[in-house]
Formats: C-alpha cells, structure tokens, sequence
C-alpha cells in the first residue's frame, strides 16, 4: 500500500469497545460512520479535516464537527492501532441521540445546537485503538461511505 492515508478506509474498535469506520477521502476530506459507541449510528460526509504523514505509516487525522466536537486521531498503519481522542461538549455527553443521524442533511440544526450548548465541562475519551479491517479503494470515491452504519439504522433520520 502507498505511504499515504489519504484514500484508506478504516474500521477500528476503540479499548472501550467503541466501533468506527474512517474513509480519508482526500488530503482535506473525511467521510465516516460510527457503528456503536456514546453516538452509535451517527455518519457524516465531506467533513473538513486536517491529515498529515508524521513518519513511514504514521499519520494524523484532526477535525471540528458543526456539534463542536473534535476529533484527534493518530494512525499507525504499519501495527494496525490508533489513538484517538474525542473532545465532547457538553450537550452531546448529555443528549448524544440528537447528533445520531446521517448530518449533512441537519446541518443547521447542528450548529443551532452547538450554540445553544452548554459547550462545558468539555468530555475528553482519549483511548487507543485496533484497527480491524485497512483497505486501500483511493482517494475520492463516493461510494465508500454511502450508506447509513450497518447493523443499526439511525435512530433518528
Ligand atoms: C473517531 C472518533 C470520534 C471518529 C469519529 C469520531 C470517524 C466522532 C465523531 C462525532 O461524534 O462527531 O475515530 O472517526
């Protein structure tokens, strides 16, 4: 595989036994869905991130959610772990079911939320990562992450 992220699409469960899938779409872009966890069944297209190569296999994956989440992610590609570290407002800690859907069709309703808050205390899940499954379908391809997480439909739409 190239000594990229970019184009990758990742499955990784979390220590906690938290279930993601990551498609970094391009060197901006990150598609993704979450298949269980606080905010299971919540997937979200074209959202702006920031992705770099440290080393050979290495590389970092950050980004600012329209909740006010963010999102620190280090990729070790060659071992097959991550480590990620999730910064919750409040709000979502407290009612994480209202950021449960596919988001690029609540897009204003999330930023609606985000500012009404309460933005703090800020929730930090800081936990390592095994990576179950790394393909390589390159960069751009919509139809990666086309579809809502399976084995749980959003609950709401
Ligand atoms: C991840 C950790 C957290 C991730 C996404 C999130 C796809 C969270 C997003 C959200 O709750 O908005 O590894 O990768």
């Amino acid at each position: 595989m190239s000594d990229t992220i970019v184009g990758k699409r990742l499955v990784y469960t979390y220590a906690n036994g938290w279930e993601y899938e990551l498609y970094v779409k391009n060197e901006t872009t990150v598609d993704y869905r979450i298949h269980s966890g606080l905010v299971g069944g919540r997937w979200v297209r074209d959202q702006r991130a920031y992705v770099s190569r440290l080393r050979e296999g290495v590389h970092t994956v950050h980004w600012t959610e329209p909740t006010g989440t963010s999102v620190s992610i280090v990729a070790d590609l060659e071992h097959r772990v991550t480590h990620g570290t999730i910064f919750f407002p409040r709000w979502v800690v407290d009612d994480p079911q209202a950021t449960v859907c596919f988001q690029n069709d609540h897009l204003d309703e999330m930023a609606r939320r985000r500012d009404a808050g309460p933005t703090y205390p800020i929730e930090v899940i800081d936990e390592p990562s095994e990576i179950t499954l790394l393909e390589d379908p390159g960069p751009d391809d919509e139809s990666v992450i086309s579809e809502p997480p399976a084995g749980g439909e959003p609950r709401r739409s």
